[in-house]
Parts: C-alpha cells; structure tokens; sequence
C-alpha cells in the first residue's frame, strides 16, 4: 500500500481526510503524530509538514499538506463516489459551509490558540464556545436553504466532512447544540454510517478513550 495519512486521533483536520478516504474505500497506512508530545516538532516531521500541524498525506514519492488539498488531490485521483458536487452552485454552497468550518471555526480553537485565549485570561472553554457558536449560528442559516438529508441536498460532501468533527469539538466544549437543530439532525445520520465510524477518533489506533 502506498498510501499514507500522518494523523493524530482527535485531530478534525485528520479526521476530514481519514472520512473521504473511508468513502471511496481507499486503504491506507495510518502513522500517529502525538500532538500532545510535540510529535509534530521533531525535525524529522517537519520536514513532512514545515507547520508542525496534522494532517500529512503521502502518496508514494508525493507529500501533501492541509487537509483541503488533501481531499480534492483524493477526489481528483479516486473520483468514484464524489465528495464534491457537479452542479456549480452546490458546490460554491459546499465551498462556504466548508470555509466556514475550515477558517471560521477550527483554526480559532487549535490547542496553540486555546493556550493563548487562557493566558490572556478567557478559559479554553468560553473561547472554543464563542468562535464555534458564531460559525454555527451561520451555518445553520445556511443549511435551511441547502440541507436535504446531509449539508448540501442529499448527497454527501466536502461540506459534510467538515461538520461532523467540528460537532464532535462543539460537544467537548459542551456547547448548546439545541440552537442548532438541522446541524445536529445532519451529524447524527452522518455519524451512524460505517466510513464515518471507521474514522471516527475512537476507531484510531492512537485513540485514548475516555478522554
Ligand atoms: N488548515 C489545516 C489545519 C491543520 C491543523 O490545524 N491541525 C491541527 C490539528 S486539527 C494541528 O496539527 N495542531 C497542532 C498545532 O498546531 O500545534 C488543515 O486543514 O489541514
């Protein structure tokens, strides 16, 4: 196999990749990065990842990151099963949740910036409630217009993808999600397939359950 995720459990960039490639199917080998040993600073990775982040995908000779260019490098070489939508405005819309997601939300709630938010005196908790209740608020407007059985109609996508671990943050961080009822509707169906069991954290093999 020639395919390979560098990853960590609980990672939602990680998370993102392990979901499209349980879609389509593609077997990969899984190598964690402990993120909480500063697995992602040793020189050795970041001559994989100069960010010191997850994910990292290689495909032979190819090494790739961040997560978005991850998933259409995937898309574009295994397209059976598409992630993302052939109607253009689906798309753009998928875009957007996805964006929403991916720069609005996740990056505002990484383990440095939590770290910061507490020393500046905001507990972790009030800091991840408040950037993911904002994007969250916007993306269930969103969804009222697009939503079929999943993000956009009923077709799962990049859109997605996103979602369901971000939901998974929003839980830790214990965030009403009763504000959020097509969000929660969309995650919950999404979380009872097999490919998002399979790449559910807790399926990892670097899982800490319980934590
Ligand atoms: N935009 C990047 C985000 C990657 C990212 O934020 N990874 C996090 C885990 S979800 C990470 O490695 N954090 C460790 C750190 O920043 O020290 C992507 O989509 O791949």
């Amino acid at each position: 196999m020639d395919l390979t995720l560098y990853g960590y459990w609980r990672s939602s960039a990680s998370w993102r990749v392990r979901i499209a490639l349980a879609l389509k199917n593609i077997e990969f080998n899984y190598i964690p990065v402990n993120l909480l040993q500063g697995g992602n600073t040793s020189a050795e990775y970041l001559q994989k990842n100069p960010l010191g982040q997850v994910p990292t995908f290689v495909d032979g000779s190819f090494s790739l990151t961040q997560s978005f260019a991850i998933i259409h490098y995937i898309e574009s070489k295994y397209p059976d099963g598409p992630l993302i939508p052939a109607n253009i405005e689906q798309m753009a819309r998928m875009w957007e949740i996805a964006e929403i997601v991916n720069s609005g939300i996740q990056p505002l709630q990484n383990l440095p910036i939590l770290d910061l938010a507490e020393k500046s005196g905001i507990s972790k908790k009030e800091w991840a409630q408040t950037v993911i209740n904002e994007g969250f608020v916007a993306i269930e407007q969103i969804l009222r217009n697009t939503a079929g059985n999943y993000c956009v109609g009923d077709q799962i996508t990049v859109a997605d993808i996103c979602l369901v671990p971000q939901i998974y943050n929003a839980k830790r961080f214990e965030v009403d999600m009763s504000a959020f009822p097509i969000i929660s509707r969309i995650g919950d169906a999404l979380n009872l397939l097999p490919a998002f069991v399979k790449a559910h954290p807790d399926s990892q093999s670097d899982a800490v359950i319980g934590k």
